[in-house]
């Protein structure tokens, strides 16, 4: 059990070049605003905020070749290199951070980040597999890239660090997944990472399915990374995202899913870092998006309710 107060630490990653659709790079504002932070402080944490890394305009940048397989590769290595760094230092200083994106490619830097201090297992809440390669991605947007990247699959030109696992695929799982792609599909069956789809959800219902992906990314490493797309909720709970699909885990089963790491942390002390990505507040209605962000961040911290 822990005795003292932990300190999440607050990184704006205002990261958008990953995606297609302009307006994710407001996130980490728009769930300032929306108080993650009073949020946090009800779970009984306290919160610091080391505001936000510089990531370049996506006007400054050279416009990407039609049919590039990897879109703004290069710039998204630079800006994750840094935020990795800032994950590590957080982690070092005995600190939680939590990263705000920014699209999903955000991620690249803070499950690297947080491999540095330990052996780590991956829980990824989204829609998507996020497990395209260059080779195999019917975009070349980036964030449908980083899980494939971070479990040392396929081949990335500009990534030096692919070339080994930064997290063990078997102990990388994601959970509510319903659209992947043809070829990220296979590539998953022949993968070690465990996929739960919202059909598992639907047959076994929310907490039973994270207790399984619980065991399954804790088996055998010293603590866990929680990666939190907000498309993994249905678009009626949270429209405000560029690649919504319907049919998503709805507003109760997204804080038992939450609350079900919380507890487990709460015995053992697993919780090292996570990420809240993909809140675009241009698609949002009345920033409904970034604040359902905002209390989820408090259920993963485990804010007691009532
Ligand atoms: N699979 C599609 C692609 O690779 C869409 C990926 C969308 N990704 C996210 N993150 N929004 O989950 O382009
Ligand atoms: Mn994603
Ligand atoms: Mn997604
Ligand atoms: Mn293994």
């Amino acid at each position: 059990n822990r005795s003292t107060t932990r300190t999440v630490r607050l990184l704006g990653a205002p990261l958008d070049l990953g995606a297609d659709r302009r307006g994710v790079d407001i996130g980490p504002r728009a769930i300032r605003y929306a108080d993650i932070a009073a949020e946090l402080e009800t779970a009984g944490v306290r919160c610091t905020d080391s505001g936000d890394l510089r990531v370049p305009r996506l006007e400054q940048c050279d416009t990407p070749a039609t049919a590039d397989d990897a879109k703004y590769l290069d710039e998204i290595a630079a800006v994750t290199a840094e935020l990795a760094d800032e994950v590590a230092d957080t982690i070092a200083d005995g600190d939680v951070p939590i990263a705000l994106g920014g699209d999903h490619a955000t991620a690249m830097g803070t499950i690297r980040g947080a491999a540095r201090a330990a052996d780590i297992g991956v829980l990824w809440f989204d829609a998507h597999g996020d497990y395209n390669t260059p080779d195999t991605s019917p975009s070349g947007n980036v964030h449908g890239m980083p899980l494939a990247a971070l479990t040392g699959y396929g081949e990335f030109d500009d990534l030096d660090w692919t070339a080994a696992p930064t997290v063990d695929p078997s102990n990388t799982v994601i959970v509510g997944a319903r659209r992947l792609d043809d070829a990220e599909r296979l590539a998953l069956e022949e993968s070690d990472v465990t996929v739960f789809t919202m059909h598992d959800i639907d047959e076994r219902g929310i907490t039973a399915v994270v207790e399984d992906a619980l065991d399954i990314a804790t088996d055998g490493v010293d603590g866990i990374h929680v990666s939190l797309d907000l498309d993994w909720l249905d678009p009626t709970v949270a429209p405000g995202v560029g690649t919504p699909v319907r049919g998503g885990v709805d507003y109760r089963e997204a804080h038992a899913a939450l609350e079900c790491v919380a507890t487990r942390d709460s015995n053992t002390g697993l919780l090292r870092s996570a990420d809240i990505v993909e809140v675009n507040p241009i698609l949002d209605r009345d920033n409904r998006t970034a604040e359902v962000a905002a209390e989820l961040a408090a259920s993963l911290l485990g804010k007691q309710i009532a």
